[in-house]
């Protein structure tokens, strides 16, 4: 590396130097130009909504000096000019994501899927396969919510210190993926946006973790109207944060300040800040300060309403690039002419790239327009209500920049007139119609879940064996499970609170922190949402991560990042990224408020695009960890807490048994009830049939095994064909899990048509369930409870055999 220096240094003649430097400039009015004219876009109509990185072009050119092949960006909204100047973001592509480009070759961040301003590049091949990240620079794919990339970021730092410090990452396996860990994740935050719990979180793990991270953060002195004074403690952030910066005492962040119009200073404090995180995987900080906004937070309002004269006139004097044009003259890097030239040149490239987007976007509309009014036309020449067909004609003619939806919705409505009508040109406007449903279903709703070979709906399940007739407790099965895998994957890592030294609270890791090293298994601070981006930057860099939140009570800390980041990535980038993080945790019935958590309704709700398993034991779970770790997709693991002492056989081939997700197991077949459940509920389940049982009453037990996805070849409708009746039974308060399954079966899989009696749910109080055993009693559903509702509903149907009981 430094070798790679000195040759730089040596060929830093001034002509090279000039060259660089005007190159900087223009790339900063060209991003200068696109955030203006982005903007008439929005106002005129072209786009609905615009936000923009002027004010912050000079530092982000610094910062693109010095992003490397291999590194990664986790960053927001201001960051166009990084990206162009990175190489990583057209022009044309800028404007494409602006006008929602839905397609991944026009519009590589997001395929029009997220708003601009929200950058990616694609990680993965058309098949799902990762491409050679260390030959690109990178950048994951950003979110909305301010400061959801730090968690991330944390994580794509920790993959460069494992790939450096772990010898058996050494292999041609990874070589896609780092070399040698000198790879820097670089984030970037607003100044208001460091109010947010996780930068701080992030900030702390990364001062432990002693991870190549260099965060910088755009201060502008405001998140949208509130300024520095209601944000941020002696309103600076490198100012607070002075007890993180290293010293002999102690490892800890070097802290930077530099001001955002002084391009000199930034592109020396870059070099100086990359090298050291590169070098020394030492966590950096960037204070930018004295950015501007010359055009206000976005299309949605004027900065007039909350900035003083005084200061809109000084973000007009310290305006970055104004600054720099003035270093560029006073240093005589360029002459007046030639500054102007790149002016003017910018303006015209950025315009010309601008109408090469529009047009792209716009053709394939105005040809499918095209075809649409060719059909109106002909419906129009048959139908005996042409009057009414031409009107609506009219109205999509007159359409200023028609979308899509302009066309169907027309196209619909003049299907709907000439309803009863027999004429045959109908008929291509009804394909037209079809044939467009599968293309925007393609467009905008594909996705959600990988489509590449390694989809876990292609995987299927492989059996579990037993050579011996050995007992033990369920966590031991775990434990010899994730060994197995351990041993299998390289690539696998598994962490949480306590999982390292003594191996997890419930013992599911005994002893595999010191088989493996603390590497591989290893504890971290209490910080749920980090735990859980610490997991996505992993996978993001082709690591396996387990990821343990404690207690499924304390999901709800890491629910956020799951639902806006990690469950939104294959569909945000339209499969361009992945992250096959396995959460692991544990839940359910237990003792007390905070430890019986079961809020499935919640989970499955907030999470679609994660699986979600429920397993009602541990031979159970470890089939779903073996199956996930052959998949590309990201999956929430529930263990029953009740179940890591309960009795198991113990498996023979570990790490290789599976189960199929989305795949009921019937526990019990009956022929007067079906009982839908899952996870613990299976145990009371099989109790109350017991006693149902002697009531004359056959029930039959359904455990779904997985929530997300359920039941995919509908299965559980052939049992209520059988019984005619139906309860679904879970722990989760009312209409909670219950109420999904419940609309899953009679209406998805049409099961309404098969019954008898009203269908019933049996869930939990709403409220959480108080300390000891009749705290549980009285909150949780029991056995007893089930028994209730299973007689009940036999009672309605015969009251001379189930005569009432209590
Ligand atoms: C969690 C969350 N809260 C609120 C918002 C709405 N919002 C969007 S940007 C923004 C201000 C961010 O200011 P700052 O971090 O300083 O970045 P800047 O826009 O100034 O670059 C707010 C409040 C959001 N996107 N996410």
């Amino acid at each position: 590396m430094e070798q790679e220096k000195v040759s730089e240094k040596q060929d830093f003649s001034f002509e090279k130097f000039k060259e660089s430097v005007l190159s900087d400039f223009r790339i900063a009015n060209e991003s200068r130009e696109a955030s203006l004219m982005g903007r008439r876009e929005v106002l005129t109509g072209k786009a609905k909504f615009g936000i923009f990185g002027d004010g912050k072009e000079v530092a982000q050119l610094a910062m693109a000096r010095a992003f490397k092949p291999g590194d990664y960006r986790a960053g927001y909204y201001r960051d166009q000019t990084f990206m162009m100047a990175s190489g990583l973001l057209s022009i044309q592509e800028f404007f494409a994501q602006l006008y929602a480009h839905p397609d991944a070759e026009a519009e590589p961040s997001s395929a029009g899927r997220s708003m601009n301003g929200h950058y990616a590049t694609r990680f993965l091949d058309a098949s799902g396969n990762w491409k050679d990240l260390t030959k690109t620079k990178n950048s994951s794919s950003d979110i909305s919510p301010t400061a959801g990339q730090m968690p991330r970021l944390l994580g794509m730092a920790q993959a460069s210190a494992f790939y450096r410090n772990n010898p058996e990452l050494k292999h041609p396996d990874f070589s896609k993926f780092s070399v040698n860990g000198n790879e820097v994740a670089f984030g970037t935050i607003g100044d208001a946006s460091t109010s947010e719990g996780l930068f701080w979180e992030t900030i702390n793990a990364a001062g432990v973790l002693q991870v190549p991270m260099l965060i910088s953060v755009w201060d502008d002195g405001h998140g949208i109207s509130v300024p520095k004074k209601y944000q941020t403690t002696k309103e600076s952030i490198s100012e607070i944060l002075k007890g993180f910066q290293r010293d002999e005492t102690g490892a800890g962040y070097e802290i930077f300040k530099v001001k955002g119009w002084d391009y000199v200073a930034l592109v020396e404090t870059y070099q100086r800040a990359a090298d050291l995180c590169r070098e020394k995987h030492v966590p950096v900080l960037v204070h930018v300060e004295e950015m501007t906004q010359p055009q206000g937070h976005s299309t949605s309002g004027s900065h007039e309403r909350y900035k003083s004269k005084e200061r809109l006139q000084w973000e007009a004097d310290f305006d970055c690039i104004k600054k720099m044009r003035e270093w560029i003259l006073a240093s005589a890097v360029a002459t007046e002419e030639e500054v102007v030239a790149i002016e003017e040149q910018a303006k015209k490239t950025t315009r010309d790239q601008k109408s090469k987007a529009w047009s792209a976007f716009n053709s394939p509309i105005k040809e499918e327009l095209q075809q649409a009014l060719q059909m109106i036309d002909a419906i129009a020449a048959e139908s005996t209500n042409a009057p009414f067909v031409a009107k609506i004609k009219e109205e999509l003619v007159s359409v200023v920049d028609p979308v899509r939806r302009d066309i169907l919705e027309c196209s619909k409505r003049i299907l709907r007139i000439v309803r009863n009508e027999p004429i045959n040109s109908k008929i291509a406007l009804i394909n037209f119609l079809n044939q467009s449903k599968i293309s925007n279903t393609e467009r905008y709703n594909s996705y959600l879940y990988s489509e590449s070979k390694f989809a876990v709906k292609h995987l299927t399940s492989t059996s579990v064996r037993y050579d011996e007739d050995r007992i033990v407790d369920g966590r031991e099965v775990l434990r010899d499970n994730f060994d197995a895998l351990l041993g299998k994957y390289k690539s696998l890592v598994i962490f949480g609170e306590d999982a390292g030294k003594i191996g997890g609270v419930n013992q599911g890791l005994e002893g595999l922190q010191k088989k493996y090293g603390e590497i591989r298994v290893f504890d971290t601070g209490i910080r749920e949402a980090t735990i859980l981006g610490q997991a996505i930057g992993l996978a993001l860099r082709g690591l396996r991560p387990i990821a343990e939140i404690q207690y499924l009570d304390y999901l709800l800390y890491a629910v956020q990042i799951m639902s806006d980041d990690l469950a939104t990535l294959q569909y945000r980038t339209k499969g361009g990224q992945k992250a096959p993080v396995i959460i692991r945790t544990r839940g359910h019935r237990f003792e007390g408020i905070w430890h019986s958590g079961s809020p499935m309704g919640m989970i499955i709700n907030a999470l679609r695009g994660i699986h979600i398993c429920v397993p009602r034991n541990m031979t159970q779970a470890a089939a779903f960890y073996n199956l996930l770790m052959q998949g590309d997709e990201p999956a929430l693991v529930i263990e029953p807490l009740m179940c890591y002492r309960m009795k198991e056989k113990m498996p023979s081939n570990h790490g290789e048994y599976m189960l199929k997700l989305g795949v009921p197991e019937i526990l019990k077949t009956g022929n007067d009830v079906t009982i839908v459940t899952y996870g613990y509920n299976c145990h009371l389940a099989l109790e109350a049939s017991k006693m149902l049982s002697e009531c004359g009453i056959d029930c039959e037990i359904i455990d779904v095994q997985t929530l997300l996805p359920f039941d995919i070849n509908h299965s559980i409708v052939d049992s209520i064909k059988k019984t005619n009746r139906v309860i679904f039974f879970d722990e989760d308060v009312s209409g909670g899990a219950t109420g999904f399954m419940m609309q899953k079966v009679l209406e998805e899989q049409g099961a309404y048509k098969y019954i008898d009696a009203a269908p019933r749910t049996v869930s939990a109080k709403d409220h959480r369930p108080p300390y000891g055993s009749d705290g549980n009693y009285f909150s949780k559903p029991s056995a007893d409870d089930l028994f209730d509702a299973v007689y009940e509903l036999m009672q309605e149907s015969n009251p001379t055999q189930f005569p009432r009981i209590y």
